[in-house]
Parts: C-alpha cells; structure tokens; sequence
C-alpha cells in the first residue's frame, strides 16, 4: 500500500510523539469546513449560555466566560460531524485519515471530533495534559489529528507539545480529583522543552495520544481555529465510559473490524464520567453565564 508519510514523518511520530504534514484535507473541505464554522460562530451571537444537544446530554456549543452577541467567544463544538456533512464526510474521507492509517493502521476506528476555537481577545488557553488519561484504552495506539482551519503560530496561540512524553502516562488527579492537565510545577518545568507547532491553514499535526501538549491564549489579532478528531486502532477498547461519544464513535474508518482486543501493559489512573460540557471546565476555565 503506498505511504501517506515520509519515513521522517513517520520517525517523527515514534520518536517525538508527533508528526506535521501537509495535504490532510483538499481545499474545498478546507474551505467548507471553514464556511460552516464562520456560521456557528455567527449563530453562537444569539446565546448566552452552553447550548446545542448532543448524543450524551452534553450541550455541544461551549462559550468562554465574557461571550455576548457583540463579541463571541465560542470556544468548542463537540463533534461537529454529528450535525454537519461536511465535518462528517471530512472525518471518514479526508487524506489525513491514510495517514493516520499509516501510523496504527491497517484498521481504524473513528473516536471523537471537536473544533476549538480562539479568537483574538479570547483568554481560552489548554493545560497541558494527555488525550489518553481523558479516553483510556487497551493500548495507546491512538493518534489525535489536529487539522488547522487558519495559520497557526506563537503569536495566536499555537499548538505546543513536549516531544518524547508519550512514552509514560502523566497523573491528571489532584487531591483525588480529576482535573485534566498534569501538576502546574511539572508543567511549568516541561514547557520550555515542548515544541510549537506552527503550519499554514490546512496542514495537519498528528499526535500520540499520550503526548502530552497545551496552549497559551491567542494575543494576536488573527483566528486560531483546530479541527481535532480521534482514532483509534480497531482493536483497541474502551476502559470508561466516554465523556466525548459522537454518533460514530466505533466507527471502522479505514480496514476491518477487529474480534480481538490488544493488551498493552501500564498503570494509570481512570477518569470519571463529568457532567461537564467541555474540557476546558474540567481544567477549571469559566464558562458564559455561569450555569
Ligand atoms: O486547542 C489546542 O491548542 C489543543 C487542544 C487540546 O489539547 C484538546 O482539546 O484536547
């Protein structure tokens, strides 16, 4: 079967815990993926609270605390492929699903989508922490694309992973709590060593699963704006019930099912189910109106 990725690509991936490429999505989706986002922002305007229903009685649209119809702060969209054809195709047919084939393939299943969002003035920002400890498996074969809607860079708050950290799993509890990002100390001593990574609108980042990343603010003046999907080796199962379940979860994408689940050893703490809409209150940020 032909490569989607460069062999350093693909070294990139096991040695780093990341790889970046180009060519994940053709222009038209780039551009229809776009469309669609520039209206649910425009639509967010009319709300002042989390709304939109999902599968699992989440609200779908998550504003940032300050959101109001003059300035939108809409800062997440769960699973977008679950009310739009355009996300829902590009998950299932875009080239960056060969490549994710090309890491953990032949066969793939789909997890979960979302998009995050930081516009200018937007104080949401990502703590560092590992897609593993929120969605465990039987193994980490597990790759998250992360598939830029516009140009991303240090000035908008890039994308920051620290490479190699994908060889351990990190505790995400707090005084036996699950708080979705590792301890502030071990965080502020890796962040100097992680990566930004920077990329036109349009380019992809594929990231192990238990990479551990974050991402200041955006204190530029442009959009940052991440499509990010899930997939999973096909035989690899869930530990938990899932805080994130789309109406494809388990979704085979690419090959076949699996009959046999692989086992892949390590110890790591499980995540509860939470009530919580988004990640970014699970981490502690506000949400409009305070519900
Ligand atoms: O938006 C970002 O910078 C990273 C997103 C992320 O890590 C997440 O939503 O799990």
């Amino acid at each position: 079967m032909p490569s989607h990725l460069t062999d350093a690509q693909r070294r990139s991936f096991a040695e780093r815990g990341y790889a970046i490429a180009q060519g994940g999505i053709s222009p038209q989706t780039l551009a229809d993926l776009r469309g669609q986002l520039d209206a649910w922002i425009e639509e967010s305007r009319g709300h002042a609270r989390n709304y939109g229903e999902t599968e699992i009685g989440k609200k779908r649209f998550d504003l940032e605390e300050g959101h109001s119809a003059e300035a939108p702060r809409l800062r997440r969209v769960m699973n977008p492929c679950d009310v739009s054809e355009v996300y829902e195709s590009a998950i299932r047919n875009a080239p960056f699903v060969d490549m994710v084939a090309d890491l953990i393939g032949p066969n793939v299943k789909f997890h979960h989508c979302k998009l995050n969002i930081k516009l200018p003035g937007m104080a949401t920002r990502v703590d560092y922490h590992s897609d593993h400890a929120f969605e465990p498996h039987t193994n980490t074969d597990m790759v998250t694309v992360l598939l830029l809607l516009d140009d991303m860079s240090e000035a908008n708050g890039c994308l920051r992973i620290v490479p190699g950290s994908h060889r351990r799993f990190y505790d995400h509890f707090r005084d036996g709590e699950f708080v979705g990002a590792i301890d502030p100390a071990l965080a502020e001593e890796l962040a100097p060593h992680a990566a930004p990574v920077e990329g036109k609108a349009g380019d992809v980042c594929l990231m192990h699963s238990m990479a551990l990343h974050g991402s200041g603010p955006n204190l530029g003046t442009a959009p940052r704006r991440l499509l990010i999907a899930e997939y999973l080796a096909a035989d690899a199962w869930p530990l938990t019930r899932s805080n994130v379940k789309s109406r494809f979860t388990g979704e085979i994408v690419r090959g076949s099912p699996s009959e046999t689940c692989r086992l892949e050893a390590g110890v790591f703490k499980l995540p509860p189910y939470y009530e919580e809409d988004s990640f970014f209150s699970v981490q502690g940020q506000k949400t409009a109106a305070a519900q």
